[in-house]
């Protein structure tokens, strides 16, 4: 949205969850205030049995004391009246992880190469996102094809996160054997 009101923010049309299914590699986000995912971040989305989409998440993390370590992660999504748009509810693996209640909606995506998630966690009083995350997924870990990148930063502009994003590098570091 050109105003940058979170309620004119459009969404996938027709979100088809079964199709979103499986591995997301983050290629790119936007941080929220606080503590938050580093690096290494990979999802993994799966719809159960009774149609709820649920999901995984990995990635590196500092915590207290500068403890780094990769952070195991779980989220099971409430729906909404629009088909892109979730509540997600998330925990750790651990206890000392991070819990919490986001927004999670699907700005957009092929299902097969690319998807914009966007999340607003405080609203501002003019109706803007005071503060919020938002992540680049890719099929594949090295990135988005180039023939997605054009269309990925028209959405960027269209959540007004553009020029805020950095990019996820995966290393390795989260992964299991
Ligand atoms: C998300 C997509 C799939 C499921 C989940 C996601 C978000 C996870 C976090 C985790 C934060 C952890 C921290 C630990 C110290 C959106 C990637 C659960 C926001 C900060």
């Amino acid at each position: 949205a050109q105003d940058c009101l979170v309620s004119n923010i459009t969404v996938k049309q027709d979100f088809d969850r079964m199709r979103y299914q499986g591995t997301w590699y983050a290629v790119a986000k936007k941080d929220p205030v606080g503590l938050f995912l580093l690096d290494n971040i990979v999802a993994n989305f799966k719809v159960e049995e009774d149609g709820t989409m649920t999901a995984t998440a990995i990635g590196r993390v500092i915590i207290l004391n500068n403890w780094e370590m990769c952070a195991n992660m779980f989220g099971t999504f409430e729906d909404t009246e629009d088909p892109a748009k979730f509540k997600m509810k998330y925990w750790g693996a651990a206890a000392y992880l991070q819990t919490g209640y986001d927004d999670h909606w699907i700005i957009d995506t092929d299902y097969d190469n690319y998807a914009i998630h966007y999340s607003c966690r405080e609203l501002d009083v003019d109706g803007t996102c005071l503060d919020g995350y938002s992540f680049i997924f890719s099929r594949y870990p090295d990135g988005l094809r180039p023939e997605d990148q054009k269309n990925v930063t028209e959405y960027k502009q269209s959540i007004c996160f553009l020029g805020k994003y950095r990019r996820v590098a995966h290393t390795g570091f989260c992964d299991t054997s």
